[in-house]
């Protein structure tokens, strides 16, 4: 974890974020931000206002919340290059509720080129909205596994503690020609869940991780703790991203 300023990575930060393949950034958010952030998003929480992967597009505090300076300041540090938001989310698990089986961002967001070589040309900046630890279903990661390749997967393998969703979406490339192509949610097959970290981070943390790097949440088995999260996903000017339903980047 680093406490510096997240106006100015370290070098140390920034070498551990290419070695770990993920870095946590405990203060990205002041209380204040996050309690307006809350605020301005009990409709969504409650229900009453429908979100997509591309909200940040038709709503404003979206928009400043994924174009926030600190973040932005961060991502240039790791991704060495101009940050295009491609989607965000809000991800909302209250007691209880399911997580996110253990995945690489790189199977469900496919970029050209893709990220072998650099990684770091895709990044997602996860945003603690409340306290996230291992009793709420807060993140976790598997250090160094941006370093080899996109895996195989499976279906989630425990219902009980990961959602699981069909979907297929149209693709398109660099020339305009489309298709379509089934996804499905992800578990990777046959890791290693020794090597799985179970982070903690404070509300208002963050928690920066390449589109190789093996990530997911647990089931919230807390009582009464809600894990709210907000997650913005990035990659570097220039890639180009094959799914027509989050090809509209946002230059921040
Ligand atoms: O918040 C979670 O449960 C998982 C988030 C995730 O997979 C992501 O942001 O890519």
């Amino acid at each position: 974890m680093t406490h510096s300023n997240p106006w100015s990575l370290s070098p140390e930060a920034i070498a551990r974020f290419h070695r770990d393949g993920y870095l946590v950034v405990l203060d990205l958010l002041s209380s204040d931000e996050v309690e307006a952030f809350l605020q301005d998003n009990e409709d969504v929480f409650a229900g009453r206002r429908q979100t997509g992967l591309t909200h940040h597009l038709e709503n404003e505090t979206w928009a400043r919340m994924a174009g926030h300076p600190r973040i932005t300041a961060v991502l240039r540090a790791l991704m060495r290059g101009q940050p295009m938001c491609v989607q965000t989310m809000m991800l909302a698990k209250a007691p209880g509720g399911k997580g996110i089986a253990i995945h690489q961002d790189g199977y469900y967001i496919e970029t050209e080129p893709d990220t072998s070589n650099e990684p770091e040309i895709m990044i997602a900046c996860w945003i603690a909205l409340d306290a996230a630890g291992p009793d709420n279903g807060g993140l976790c990661v598997v250090p160094g596994s941006h370093q080899g390749p996109l895996l195989q997967f499976d279906r989630p393998q425990d219902s009980a503690q990961h959602v699981s969703w069909v979907h297929e979406y149209e693709y398109r490339n660099r020339a305009g020609k489309t298709w379509m192509v089934p996804l499905h949610s992800a578990e990777v097959r046959d890791w290693d869940p020794a090597r799985e970290v179970l982070l903690t981070v404070p509300a208002g943390g963050g928690v920066f991780f390449t589109g190789r790097t093996i990530h997911g949440s647990h089931r919230n088995e807390s009582p009464d703790r809600p894990r709210r999260a907000f997650a913005c996903h990035y990659v570097r000017d220039g890639t180009w991203v094959y799914r027509t339903d989050i090809q509209r980047l946002m230059r921040v």
